[in-house]
């Protein structure tokens, strides 16, 4: 394509707005323009870099037998409504209303509308399993739009569905998008890691999200140092043994810690080690108000707490609830002398506490000497902390680690929850109608190209990976008023596309300067600049991952592309 034709509207600066180094290059470069905040046009390299990640996409998802169709963006509200998504949704859930003013979501994601297509499809179970993805735009009117293309409010993505008549087949599909996926992200070049993760609001059991490592990451993994564990903060299990300590236990005494609230000031207050309080909070979990407990050097995990009571809602509880239930502030909460039938659930550290400290339920009251059991009783010991670096690793190899992570994928084993809300059987062997059971797979597709872009680039610009680039070649003539070199120029481009290379030639009357510079930004892997030796036949060669550069003759660029293109 020559550069004089396309559209590529580089900036000689850096965007202000932009403030993570994919974004502000995806402007610069001239790939991507905001149209309205987490809204985006893809400009034609962009587009290109696009259709060759859904390349990969579709070559893996086909390979374990998952066919694509395209469903509508425009869903029905009365299908949202069937699964109770209608409501359980709020302002993020992109709603409108068409002519006849029936309501419509605009499509987050497409359970309702698959499940609705295979329950009038398929009848019996010798049609399953069968594996759906399409790649589509999706809606998500996010709060807080922000990184560019990595939280936007309309985006790409891969999604897939699969419908099993048995656990195991779920299972082995599982298993297959989980190969499919990394396949996907290798070939991508991504430094990426497959992490347990938490199902969240999609419910079922059994999840990995694929988190490309990066210190933008918004997502915190928790990974061993010298295994292949890795989990999202959010789930990693805590698997340290805690004792309690047999010092011997001195009587209770209530102190005046005036006007020390948090762990630190009492701790330092009273001179006792964060690891001997007990951060008390009070959590409203299913309407219930109840006392959940960590060590003063602990932070509750509240969807590990969701996850271990089984609970429909957790949130901390309002200071107005807390002051009704306990007649104190948050900062003096504390076990001891509750309130008849208040639970009290503690993390399984509590345990290590002797002669502990806690709130007195009282302001500017603590209690010292503090012992669980003795003093209070405990519902039940949960793990219920965030891991911490250090920690074991739960596989029990080697210590936990911390890393940032952008979430590119989550595969789910959704189970039967959406084939029963929507009634979506199938016949069994014995002719009994079954509910289908269901996994569902994502890729952020348009994520993933900022993903490529953050891990790829230098001070000067983008380095794509080859398999990703939107051309292979920039062909730069340098000055355009010079015959030999616009007739060598000419030649080269003719030649190349021949060779079925994807070439962008810079043939713009623009200084040589100023060619460079957009070759660099735009970060194509391997330059060939015609210059002043075109009357001699000779280029020069430039390979952008590696910034070396040769001379070659015209005759042998064909051998010595090939070359190149072949060892990497
Ligand atoms: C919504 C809105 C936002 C959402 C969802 C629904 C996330 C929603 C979870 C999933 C689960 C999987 C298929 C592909 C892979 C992910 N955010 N999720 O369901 F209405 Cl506004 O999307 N879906």
């Amino acid at each position: 394509m020559k550069q004089s034709l396309t559209f590529i509207p580089t900036l000689r600066e850096n965007p202000s707005d932009a403030d993570v180094k994919s974004h502000r290059l995806l402007l610069r470069a001239g790939f991507i323009r905001q149209n309205a905040s987490g809204i985006y046009s893809y400009l034609p390299l962009a587009k290109r870099v696009l259709t060759k990640i859904e390349q990969i996409v579709r070559e893996e998802m086909e390979a374990i037998n998952s066919v694509e169709l395209l469903m509508p963006a425009m869903q029905a509200a009365e299908l949202w409504q069937e699964s109770g998504r209608w409501e359980a949704y709020g302002p993020e859930l992109m709603r409108l209303k068409d002519r006849h003013d029936r309501d419509f979501a605009l499509g987050a994601t497409h359970e309702e509308v698959i499940t609705t297509l295979v329950r009038d499809e398929i009848k019996s179970y010798k049609k399953l399993p069968l594996t759906l993805f399409q790649i589509q735009t999706k809606f998500r009117d996010e709060k807080r739009p922000r990184f560019g293309l990595l939280r936007g409010r309309e985006f790409i993505m891969k999604d897939a569905y699969s419908f099993h008549a048995s656990r195991e087949s779920l299972d082995a599909t599982y298993d297959d998008m989980y190969r499919a996926y990394s396949n996907i992200f290798t070939r991508l070049g991504l430094n990426f890691r497959a992490v347990i993760a938490d199902a969240g609001s999609i419910g079922g059991k059994g999840t990995h999200e694929f988190m490309v490592l990066s210190d933008i990451g918004e997502d915190t993994i928790a990974y061993s140092d010298t295994s292949d564990y890795a989990a999202n903060i959010e789930m990693a299990e805590v698997v340290v043994e805690y004792t309690t300590p047999d010092t011997p236990k001195n009587a209770i005494e209530k102190v005046a810690t005036p006007d020390q609230k948090t762990i630190e000031q009492v701790s330092s207050f009273l001179n006792v080690d964060a690891s001997n309080v007990i951060k008390s909070l009070v959590f409203n979990i299913d309407e219930e108000l109840v006392i959940v407990l960590a060590r003063g050097d602990h932070e509750i995990n509240d969807i590990k707490l969701k996850n271990a009571l089984g609970a429909q809602s957790v949130e901390l509880a309002e200071d107005a609830a807390i002051k009704e239930l306990l007649g104190c502030a948050p900062g003096s909460i504390g076990p001891v002398k509750l309130p008849l039938n208040v639970k009290v659930i503690a993390d399984n550290a509590i345990k290590s506490i002797c002669n502990g400290v806690a709130g007195a339920n009282e302001d500017g009251f603590h209690l010292v000497n503090v012992n669980p059991e003795r003093d209070f009783a405990i519902a039940s010991y949960e793990d219920i902390r965030f891991i911490q670096e250090g920690d074991l690793s739960p596989d029990g190899q080697g210590i936990i680690k911390f890393a940032e992570g952008i979430e590119v994928g989550h595969i789910f084993k959704l189970g039967t929850t959406y084939s029963e809300k929507m009634n979506a059987t199938y016949l069994d062997e014995q002719g009994k109608a079954k509910p289908f059971i269901m996994g569902c797979y994502g890729i952020g597709v348009s994520r993933i190209l900022a993903a490529v872009a953050e891990q790829f680039q230098d001070d000067n610009g983008f380095i794509w990976p080859n398999q990703l680039a939107p051309y292979d070649v920039h062909l730069v003539s340098v000055n355009t008023k010079d015959e030999a070199q616009v007739q060598l120029a000419g030649e080269l481009y003719g030649l190349l596309k021949s060779y079925r290379y994807d070439v962008l030639y810079d043939d713009r009357t623009e200084r040589a300067g100023v060619k460079f510079a957009d070759a660099d930004l735009i970060g194509l892997p391997v330059r060939i600049t015609v210059g002043k030796k075109a009357s001699e036949g000779i280029v020069e060669v430039k390979f952008r991952t590696t910034g070396e550069s040769a001379e070659w003759a015209k005759e042998e660029v064909f051998d010595r592309l090939n070359e190149y293109f072949q060892k990497n």
